[in-house]
C-alpha cells in the first residue's frame, strides 16, 4: 500500500507577483522540496487554462475578478487571467524541485469549464485521469499541499475522499486565497469529508 504527495498548483501565477497571487505563496515551496523524498509516489497538478477562458473575468463583459456567476455546472467565481497554456506564469516556481515528480498532471484545459480538483473538472464527473494512474500505482492513502487551500486543494480533497483515499492536507505547506470565509468553508467541508487537516 502506497503513499502520495499531490502537489498542488505550485506555479508563478499563485506566488508572489503572479497574475492571482496567493498570500506567502511561495514560503510553500521549500517546506515542499523537503518533503518529496519522504514519498513513494510525487504528483504534481498544474492549472493549465486556455486563452480566454470562461474562468476568467474578462471572458464576461461587464464582470470583474471575484464576481460569482452562475454556469451550467454551478457557481463559478470569475479569476483574473492566470496560468495561460505556454505563458510564464503557468510555469512551476522556479524553486520548486520537479526532478522528483512520477506524473504531472494539467486541468482546466477545456475552455467551457473550470477544473479546480486534480481529479474531475468542475462538473464532478470528467476525470483528469490522476485517479486512474493512483490505482494503477497501487496508491491508497495521499497527502496534499500547495495552492490554493481553500479552492484547488480543497477541491481535490473533496474528491479524494469520496473516492476512497485517505486523505491528510498538510498545512504547513498550504497557502489560501480565502474569499468571503471560503477558507473555514473548505476546512469545515474537508473535515467533514474526514479528510485530516494536519499542521
Ligand atoms: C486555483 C483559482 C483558479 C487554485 C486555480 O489553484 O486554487 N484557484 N484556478
Ligand atoms: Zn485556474
Amino acid at each position: 500500500m502506497k503513499t502520495a504527495l499531490i502537489v498542488i498548483d505550485v506555479q508563478i501565477d499563485f506566488c508572489e507577483d503572479g497574475a492571482l497571487a496567493v498570500d506567502n505563496g511561495d514560503s510553500v515551496v521549500p517546506i515542499i522540496n523537503e518533503m518529496l523524498c519522504e514519498y513513494d509516489i510525487v504528483c504534481l497538478t498544474q492549472d493549465w487554462h486556455p486563452f480566454g477562458h470562461s474562468s476568467f473575468a474578462s471572458s464576461h463583459e461587464g464582470r470583474s475578478p471575484f464576481d460569482l456567476v452562475e454556469m451550467s455546472y454551478g457557481k463559478q467565481v470569475l479569476w483574473p487571467d492566470h496560468c495561460v497554456q505556454g505563458s510564464i506564469g503557468a510555469n512551476f516556481h522556479k524553486e520548486l524541485n520537479t526532478n522528483l515528480a512520477d506524473m504531472i498532471v494539467r486541468k482546466g484545459s477545456n475552455p467551457d469549464i473550470d477544473s479546480y480538483s486534480a481529479f474531475f473538472e468542475n462538473d464532478h464527473k470528467t476525470p483528469t485521469g490522476l485517479h486512474g494512474y493512483l490505482q494503477t500505482r497501487q496508491v491508497k492513502k495521499l497527502d496534499l499541499v500547495g495552492l490554493a487551500t481553500d479552492f484547488c486543494v480543497a477541491y481535490s480533497a473533496l474528491d479524494a475522499a469520496m473516492l476512497g483515499y485517505s486523505v491528510r492536507v498538510l498545512e504547513k505547506a498550504t497557502r489560501a486565497i480565502d474569499l468571503d470565509e471560503s477558507l473555514k468553508t473548505a476546512r469545515e467541508n474537508m473535515a467533514a469529508a474526514g479528510v485530516i487537516l494536519e499542521h
